[in-house]
């Protein structure tokens, strides 16, 4: 899959490429990672990327030229079918399920703004997702475009082994994950859980799924509300209350 983003910061987002797992995909040449500065298609002497607001106020916006003409570049490198999506707290929440959606494109361009915002007629012509990361405000888009990036990449084949791609799983059937544990058996007092060391595999797929469903109804009821829970599923949240409230 190719990546392209369009950012006054393009070393910032490069990062994203030089470790973890993203960075052993672009390695291995599973994705590829194309970034333009705006500051590289402007004209006058200054390199002028942004100016005041119309209207007034504080502040400065994102000029129209440099941005398209940097956005222009990037799409002339990607597959036919690539979006461009614009990171912002205006956008549509991002989600695992927009992280699926993106990773069944060919390429996908993000554009990250800095200042107060781009100049509203660049989202009226070349953006066809606004997307956010949540209700926060950053200082500009380049860590929101790393996120979907990362989120994306792990998504594709080929990119996790197989024991991460297994971790991935129970994490994608939309609730919470179950706490991990590993060696010592006891640190400041506090033991393992008897039925992880017990070498007994159901029980400790139960236990974890028990976990899983309890601790999305106490943190992350909307979690449960998108789910249809199976009997085995409601018997162990049940389950789990109970041995909450003892
Ligand atoms: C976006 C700053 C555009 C300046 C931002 C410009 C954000 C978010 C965010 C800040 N992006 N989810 N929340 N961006 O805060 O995605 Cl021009």
């Amino acid at each position: 899959m190719r990546f392209g983003v369009v950012s006054l910061f393009p070393e910032m987002v490069g990062t994203i490429g030089e470790f973890g797992v993203v960075g052993r995909a672009q390695k291995r040449d599973l994705i590829k990672l194309d970034i333009e500065n705006p500051r590289n298609h402007t004209s006058d002497v200054h390199r002028t990327v942004d100016d005041r607001p119309y209207g007034g106020g504080p502040g400065m916006v994102m000029k129209f030229e440099p941005v398209a003409a940097a956005l222009a570049s990037v799409q002339g490198k990607m597959p036919e079918g690539s979006p461009i999506v614009y990171l912002s707290p205006q956008g549509q929440m991002f989600d695992q399920a927009m992280a699926k959606r993106f990773a069944k494109l060919p390429g996908l361009v993000l554009l990250a703004g800095r200042y107060e915002g781009i100049d509203e007629r660049l989202i009226e012509s070349h953006i066809e997702e606004e997307v956010s990361l949540g209700d926060f405000v950053l200082s500009g888009g380049e860590i929101a475009a790393m996120a979907v990036i990362d989120a994306v990449v792990r998504l594709l084949p080929g990119v996790l082994g197989d024991d991460e791609s297994a971790v991935q799983d129970s994490f994608m059937d939309g609730l919470l994950d179950h706490p991990h544990y590993t060696r010592p058996e006891e640190v400041e007092g506090r033991r393992v859980p008897e039925v992880l060391m017990s070498g007994d595999h159901a029980a400790i797929a139960r236990w974890r799924e028990k976990q899983a469903l309890g601790r999305s109804y106490l943190r992350r009821p909307d979690l449960l509300d998108k789910l249809d829970l199976n009997d085995e599923q409601r018997m162990l949240l049940d389950e789990f209350l109970k041995e909450q409230s003892q």
